[in-house]
């Protein structure tokens, strides 16, 4: 049993050892809290990158520490690889939006790297460059298809978000959560446990969510904003999306798309529809639901989730995608029909894909 000290930080950081713990060596966290301040001791520039297209673990994550790291004096730049840089519309209360920097601006040559909530090197988009050569690069990530694409990895499958490694991070590096990293961290947990729903959550998330509400965070206005606030040209998406839903019993799932022309004549961004998915997984008879989303005429954003019984996090990664075992997703260019047929496919015959778990409970 391996023992990590952890500073004090008074009377609301009571812990239940988290598993996820074990993910990560722990002479990992030193080596991570050492880079950083190496960089910082000398001056050097820091460029922080999470996925492109950001959901809110990865906006979350990524100003939890940029603002930390800038408020202890580090040189740090923080943001995506993916036009137009604009933040869907359920963050915009996130602190230290105007600090961020649009990928055409972000420094060619910086000292270090540090990724956030991103699988792959292809998941940085266009900053996806920054990750190659020599220069050290930090991986902050939980997903369980993790390439291992840096020089230092804190990768733990086990933790329910990006965030809950930010927390820990922070915590090695010495640092203070106040309102501002508390709010951004609690937008990352909320957001990947499903509300604190999902299977992923277990104590130590509910306390780490605990300890962020201790810091006087706004969680209700925040929920608010993130979860039960939507343009009218929203509803009519939805609208469209469950008149032309698919159930396909054979494969245990249920589907529907939403194209680019209902994006553009509804007015709706796709960020927007970032939580369509949880409407198809309440469908009580399939497994599996999947959405479609049209990026551009012919490219699609396809986002997947389980109950449980099915790993789709393998199945995302068997057509080129990755992510989670109850939460992945893959982008594909070619039609519809192929790409409902190449998620069809391996669930009716789950056996040769070992998409199920070993165990079920
Ligand atoms: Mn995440």
């Amino acid at each position: 049993v391996t023992t990590v000290t952890r500073p004090d930080h008074g009377p609301d950081r009571r812990r239940t050892p988290a598993t996820w713990l074990a993910d990560v060596p722990a002479p990992a966290w030193d080596e991570a809290a050492a880079l950083i301040r190496r960089t910082g001791g000398s001056g050097g520039t820091i460029v922080l990158a999470c996925h492109a297209d950001p959901d809110g673990d990865a906006l979350g994550s990524l100003l939890a520490l940029h603002l930390f790291l800038a408020g202890e004096g580090y040189d740090t730049v923080a943001s995506w690889g993916s036009e137009p840089f604009q933040v869907p519309p359920q963050y915009t209360f996130l602190p230290g939006l105007a600090t961020l920097t649009p990928p055409g601006e972000v420094p060619d040559d910086p000292d270090l790297v540090i990724t956030l909530d991103a699988g792959s090197r292809g998941r940085l988009g266009s900053l996806a460059r920054l990750v190659d050569g020599e220069r050290p690069v930090l991986v902050i990530d939980h997903h369980q298809s993790n390439t291992r694409f840096g020089s230092t990895h804190l990768v733990a499958p086990r933790a329910a978000a990006t965030a809950v490694l930010v927390e820990e991070l922070l915590h090695h590096l010495g640092g203070q959560v106040d309102v501002d990293l508390a709010s951004c961290l609690y937008v990352g947990l909320v957001t990947d446990t499903g509300r604190f729903q999902y299977a992923n959550t277990d104590r130590s998330v509910m306390e780490l969510g605990s300890r962020l509400l201790g810091r006087g965070i706004d969680h209700d206005a925040m929920s608010r904003q993130m979860f039960d606030t939507h343009s009218f040209g929203y509803l009519k998406v939805v609208a469209r999306m469950l008149e032309r839903a698919v159930f396909l019993p054979e494969a245990s799932l249920v589907y529907s798309w939403v194209t680019a022309e209902d994006l553009h004549t509804l007015g709706v961004a796709l960020e927007e529809l970032e939580d369509l998915i949880d409407l198809m997984r309440t469908v009580d008879s399939a497994e599996v639901a999947m959405i479609a989303k049209e990026i551009t005429a012919g490219e699609w954003r396809v986002s997947l989730r389980s109950k449980g019984r099915v790993d789709v996090g393998r199945l995302a990664q068997h057509v080129g995608g990755g992510g989670h075992a109850f939460s992945a997703g893959f982008t594909a260019h070619r039609p519809l029909s192929d790409v409902v047929a190449s998620v069809v496919r391996p669930l009716t015959d789950a056996a040769g894909l070992a998409l199920y778990p070993a165990e079920t409970a």
